[in-house]
């Protein structure tokens, strides 16, 4: 007999499309918007029927959009987990039922490394290292106190939790850099400004001389609160974040933010090769991790067209 879909897998052979359940946090940031866009245009591009489930930051959603999936028996599973812990009980439903899980942009807290097939995205804590490192290397040379304030992402998530380790070990390079305010603002612009806010009361008739921010939304919101504050970005306050996105660029040119390390939220097109290469019987990577670069403000001008989010 003729072989006529030789080498093709089931999925392929049998015409019916793949079909890729999908459960993102929400829609906190630029970063989060244009992950969205990737993958939903890397879906598109590759024949793969997506169901897309927006979770509004909260875990008990992305639980239960991670149960429908599995009960419509979707082919694969991309989970990008708000929070690290919390997702044992979930997984082992999945694989029970036999549905592979690809852990996309964040990584989960889990003894059992069974329970997900891949993990894509960037090194939280490396990204942190780059933003202190930037700054050690600023300040170097200089004396007296570096009183520095941070703002931290989302309660519990991996990229808060890695970036502030990271910077804090790159700092220590340099004793008298030290962090005087901590808090979250969910990754969020207004929550960025309204923390900036209450850090500069709290800091009044003391020196601010940095604000490090895990994400780049947090850091544009506290540029606001640091001008309405009658102070300058930049210059009065250094500005260093995390991600890269456009208005980054933008805050960059502008002379208001210093520095953005780069955090790729492009993984469309990897997370929907994976995908095929699961259903193919392909052996997946462990672990994907992106490659990315850090852009301080002198390069900022010359960078902005090239970037894609
Ligand atoms: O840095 C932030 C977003 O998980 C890497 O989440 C992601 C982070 C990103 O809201 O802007």
């Amino acid at each position: 007999a003729v072989l006529a879909a030789a080498g093709l897998p089931a999925w392929a052979a049998d015409g019916k499309k793949l079909v890729l359940g999908f459960s993102q946090i929400g829609a906190e940031s630029a970063w989060r918007t244009a992950n969205s866009a990737s993958i939903k245009q890397a879906a598109k591009d590759a024949g793969i029927e997506l169901k897309f489930a927006d979770a509004q930051q909260k875990q008990e959603n992305q639980i239960k959009a991670l149960r429908a999936f599995i009960a419509q028996k979707v082919d694969v599973i991309a989970l990008s987990p708000v929070v690290e812990t919390g997702w044992g009980t979930v997984l082992r439903e999945a694989k029970a039922a036999g549905i592979p899980v690809i852990l996309t942009d964040r990584l989960v807290k889990e003894a059992d490394e069974s329970l997900w097939a891949s993990f894509m995205g960037s090194d939280f804590v490396e990204e942190g290292r780059r933003a202190g490192r930037w700054l050690v290397d600023r300040l170097k040379g200089g004396k007296g106190d570096v009183r520095i304030v941070e703002l931290q992402g989302t309660v519990g998530a991996a990229p808060a939790l890695d970036r502030k380790k990271g910077f804090e070990e790159a700092i220590k390079a340099e004793p008298r850099l030290n962090i005087v305010r901590s808090q979250t603002a969910d990754f969020s612009r207004a929550k960025g400004k309204e923390v900036m806010e209450a850090f500069i009361k709290a800091e009044a008739g003391k020196k601010i001389h940095v604000l490090y921010a895990h994400n780049d939304d947090m850091a544009l919101g506290a540029i606001q609160a640091i001008e309405e504050a009658g102070l300058k970005p930049g210059t009065d306050i250094l500005v260093v974040s995390i991600d890269g996105v456009k208005a980054a660029f933008q805050a960059m040119v502008a002379g208001k933010l210093n520095v953005t390390v780069e955090c790729s939220p492009l993984l469309g097109p990897s997370l929907m090769q994976a995908v095929k290469d699961l259903k193919a019987g392909k052996p997946l990577p462990r672990r994907l991790i992106t490659e990315e670069g850090v852009f301080p403000a002198e390069v900022a001008a010359r960078e902005l067209p090239n970037r894609k989010y």
